[in-house]
C-alpha cells in the first residue's frame, strides 16, 4: 500500500513537504555510510547508538532515568525508555503525527558527511529516522496520557498509520527494529561492543541507569549500569586493577555560557598514559581542543608547584609527557555546536573548549594541589622520575639503535617480508605459533603479505619502560618489522606495513596473545590504534563436511545456518560438524581461503575501547594480585574466544 503511493501519485497523500521527505530517506538508503559510517558492523552498531542516543536527550531534559536495550532472537534491537514518550499531536507545519515527523524526516546532513549536526534543545537525536530507513521493518510505541500509540514503517515507508493499541500507566518510548540485510554487511550483533559502549554512556550520563540484555540465548549475558559518580567512576574502573599513588579521584567542572567541562583524573603506578576524552557524549579518540587544553594547563600546573616549593630546580622542567606518566584521565565537555574534525571526525575542533578546559584546570588543579600537599608531592615526584626515566630510555634506544646499524641488522629474522615496498598496499600478519605460522607462510600472497612469526616469553610491559620494550625479544621483532619506532619516537610516515593483523587462535593462549599484542600498542604504539592500522584477523570456528563438499563457519549461528542448508530437504543426511582447534590444524590453503585471502576473509579493525579493554584485562593477567587473576580465569574460561577482542 504505501509503495503503491509511493510509486504514483505520492501527492494524493502527502503535502509537498512530505514528498521531500520520502527523498530525504531515499538519499539514506543511497549513501548509508554518510549516515551511519559504513555498511559494516560499525554501521549495524551505530543504529543502536542514534536510538538510543535520542533516550539520553531525553535523559538529559531531566525526564528519563532508565534505558533498556534489548538483543532479539534473529538480531533485532529493542530500546526502552521511561521518558515523557514522543510527543503524538499533530504538527501544524506538516499536518503530520509529530512522532511520524521524527521517524521520517531526515534532520540536517549526515553525520560522517560535510554538514553540520544539528542541534535540537538535545545534544544529539536527528537519527531516528536514518536507523528507520535502515531497517527492513521497524515498530515504535508511545506510553503517553494513558495510551499506547503504535506506528509501523518498512525502509522508511509507513506500513501502518499511528493508531491507538492501547491503555498504559506507564510513560516513555519503545522502539524495535530489524537492521536490512539488504542495506548491511553482516546482521550479527556484538554483546560486547553494545555493552562497552552502554557502560560508557551510563559513567558520562551520571545516575542514569541503562540496562542491557542478550536474549539471542537463553543464557545470554545482562548488565544493568548506574554511576552516581559519574565520570569519577569511570577512573576508578579504568584503575580499578592498577594500583593508585593518592586516594582520591580529583574532580572538576566548570561552565561557560551553554557549554559544560567536566575532568576525572587519579595517578597510578604504572607508566601508560589513559586518556579518555568526549564530546556530548561522542567519544573523541583523536583528541582536540579539550585535550589540548588539559594537558597545557596540566604542565603548567605542575611545573609552577614543583618550583614554587623548591621540587624542581633550576631549569629541570617536567615535560607534558612526564606529567601524564601513569596518569589515568576522563574528559567530558558538552556544548551547542560540536565541530568534530580530522580524518574520521573524531576530534573536537571548538577552539573556546581549549579556553574553558585550560582556564578550568589552572585555577581548580592548583587549588587541589595547595590543599592537598602530601597528594602533590606524590605527583610530582613521579613526573621528576618519568623524567630521569626518559633520559635513560633516550640513551638505551640510541644504543639498540646504532648496535642494529652496526650489525646491519634492521629486519628481524623471523620475518617473512613481501616483496611489494608501498606500506599503503603491504600487511603484516603477526602470528603465535610456529606451526601456524608456517601455515600462514604457505598461504599468503607474497607479493604484499608479510608473515612475522612470534615467539620468546610474554614480557610484562606493566612493569616496564620503553628501553626494556627495546629489547625484549618478542617485542623487539615487532618493532623492527614495523619500522616506525615507539613511544615519543613514533614516526608514523615510517610505518612499513598499513594493515597490521594480529592472528591467534580462538582459545586462551590465543586470547593471551591479542591482549599482549593489543597492550603493547595500546601503550607504546596508540596512533596506530587510533588511525585504524591495527585489526585481529577472524578465523572460523567450525568446518562442516557433507560428502566430498565442506564449507566453513564462523559463529555457531552461522553453523547451524549452514549446517541446515547442507542438509537441504534431506534432514537424515550426516554433517560433520568439527570445531578447528587452532590456526596451525589448518593446511596453508585452507588457512588462505578462510582467512588471508582479501576477498572473502572478514577483518576486525582495532577500536581504542578494545585496546582499553586489553590493558585492563593484561593488567589482571599480569597483575600482582592473584586473586583478580584467579577471578578472572574462571569467569572467562568459557568466553574465552571473545575475551579481549
Ligand atoms: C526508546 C528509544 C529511543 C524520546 C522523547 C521525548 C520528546 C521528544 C523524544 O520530542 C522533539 C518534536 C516535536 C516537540 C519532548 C516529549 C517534549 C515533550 C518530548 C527516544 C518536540 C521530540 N514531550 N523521548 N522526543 N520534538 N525517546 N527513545 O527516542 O515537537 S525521543
Amino acid at each position: 500500500m504505501q509503495d503503491e503511493l509511493l510509486n504514483t501519485g505520492v501527492e494524493q497523500a502527502y503535502g509537498a513537504e512530505q514528498i521531500q521527505v520520502l527523498e530525504g530517506l531515499e538519499a539514506v538508503r543511497k549513501r548509508p555510510g554518510m549516515y551511519i559510517g559504513s555498511t559494516s558492523a560499525s554501521g549495524l552498531h551505530h543504529l543502536v547508538y542514534e536510538i538510543v542516543d535520542n533516550a539520553i536527550d531525553e535523559a538529559l531534559a531531566g525526564y528519563c532515568g532508565h534505558i533498556q536495550v534489548t538483543i532479539n532472537p534473529g538480531n533485532s534491537i529493542t530500546v526502552v525508555d521511561d521518558g515523557r514518550g514522543i510527543p503524538v499531536d499533530i504538527q501544524p507545519q506538516t499536518g503530520r503525527p509529530a512522532l511520524e515527523v521524527v521517524y521520517t524526516v531526515l534532520h540536517a546532513g549526515g553525520k560522517f558527511g560535510g554538514g553540520g549536526y544539528k542541534v535540537s534543545g538535545g545534544l544529539h537525536g536527528v537519527g531516528a529516522s536514518v536507523v528507520n530507513a535502515l531497517s527492513q521493518w521497524l515498530t515504535v510505541q508511545v506510553h503517553r496520557d494513558g495510551k499506547i500509540y503504535e506506528m509501523r514503517f518498512s525502509r522508511g515507508n509507513i506500513t501502518q498509520e499511528m493508531k491507538i493499541v492501547g491503555t498504559t500507566d506507564r510513560h516513555g518510548t519503545q522502539v524495535t527494529f530489524q537492521p536490512d540485510p539488504e542495506v548491511f554487511d553482516t546482521l550479527e550483533y556484538d554483546y560486547e561492543t553494545l555493552h562497552t559502549r552502554m557502560r560508557e554512556q551510563a559513567f558520562l550520563n551520571a545516575g542514569l541507569k541503562i540496562s542491557i540484555a542478550d536474549r539471542r540465548t537463553e543464557d545470554g549475558p545482562a548488565d544493568s549500569m548506574c554511576y552516581e559518580g559519574g565520570i569519577r567512576e569511570f577512573v576508578s574502573w579504568i584503575n580499578k586493577n592498577k594500583t593508585p599513588l593518592h586516594e582520591d579521584v580529583i574532580y572538576m567542572a566548570a561552565k561557560k555560557g551553554d557549554s559544560v567541562a567536566e575532568l576525572a583524573m587519579q595517578y597510578n603506578d604504572g607508566y601508560s598514559e589513559v586518556l579518555v576524552s568526549f564530546a556530548n557524549d561522542i567519544h573523541t579518540p583523536e583528541g582536540g581542543m579539550h585535550e589540548t587544553g588539559f594537558k597545557a594547563a596540566l604542565t603548567r600546573v605542575l611545573n609552577a608547584y614543583g618550583v614554587k616549593y623548591g621540587i624542581i630546580k633550576g631549569d629541570d622542567k617536567v615535560s607534558g609527557e612526564d606529567c601524564r606518566e601513569g596518569l589515568t584521565a576522563v574528559i567530558s565537555v558538552k556544548l551547542p555546536e560540536a565541530q568534530f574534525e580530522g580524518q574520521t571526525k573524531q576530534k573536537l575542533g571548538n577552539a573556546y573548549i581549549r579556553t574553558l578546559v585550560d582556564n578550568m584546570v589552572s585555577d581548580q588543579l592548583a587549588t587541589y594541589l595547595e590543599e592537598n600537599p602530601a597528594t602533590a608531592r606524590t605527583i610530582l615526584d613521579k613526573a621528576m622520575t618519568a623524567n630521569r626515566a626518559r633520559e635513560a630510555a633516550r640513551r638505551a634506544r640510541e644504543n639498540i639503535r646504532r648496535k642494529s646499524v652496526l650489525e646491519g641488522e634492521r629486519l628481524p629474522g623471523k620475518l617473512a617480508d613481501c616483496n611489494e615496498r608501498d606500506p599503503a598496499l603491504t600487511e603484516l600478519y603477526i602470528v603465535e605459533g610456529d606451526s601456524a605460522a608456517g601455515s600462514a607462510k604457505g598461504g599468503r600472497d607474497s607479493r604484499f603479505q608479510a608473515i612475522l612469526a612470534m615467539w620468546g616469553k610474554m614480557l610484562n610491559v606493566e612493569k616496564a619502560r620503553a628501553d626494556k620494550i627495546y629489547n625484549n625479544d618478542k617485542l623487539a621483532p615487532v618493532i623492527q618489522a614495523l619500522g616506525c619506532g615507539i613511544g615519543d619516537e613514533l614516526d608514523i610516515s615510517r610505518l612499513r606495513y598499513h594493515k597490521i593483523i594480529i592472528m591467534a587462535d580462538a582459545d586462551v593462549d590465543g586470547s593471551h596473545i591479542r591482549t599482549l599484542m593489543l597492550t603493547f600498542f595500546f601503550r607504546y604504539m596508540r596512533p596506530l590504534i587510533e588511525q585504524g592500522y591495527i585489526y585481529a584477523a577472524v578465523p572460523p570456528l567450525y568446518k562442516l563436511t557433507r560428502g566430498k563438499t565442506s564449507r566453513v563457519a564462523y559463529s555457531d549461528e552461522e553453523r547451524d545456518r549452514i549446517s541446515a542448508e547442507m542438509r537441504g530437504d534431506n534432514p537424515n543426511v550426516k554433517v560433520d560438524i568439527n570445531r578447528f582447534k587452532g590456526l596451525g590444524e589448518m593446511d596453508p590453503h585452507e588457512l588462505w581461503e578462510t582467512t588471508m585471502d582479501p576477498e572473502k576473509r572478514s577483518l576486525r579493525r582495532i577500536t581504542l575501547s578494545d585496546a582499553l579493554l586489553a590493558d585492563q584485562t593484561f593488567t589482571i593477567l599480569m597483575g600482582e594480585d592473584v586473586e583478580p587473576r584467579k577471578e578472572y580465569i574462571e569467569k572467562n574460561a568459557k568466553y574465552a574466544v571473545n575475551l579481549d577482542i
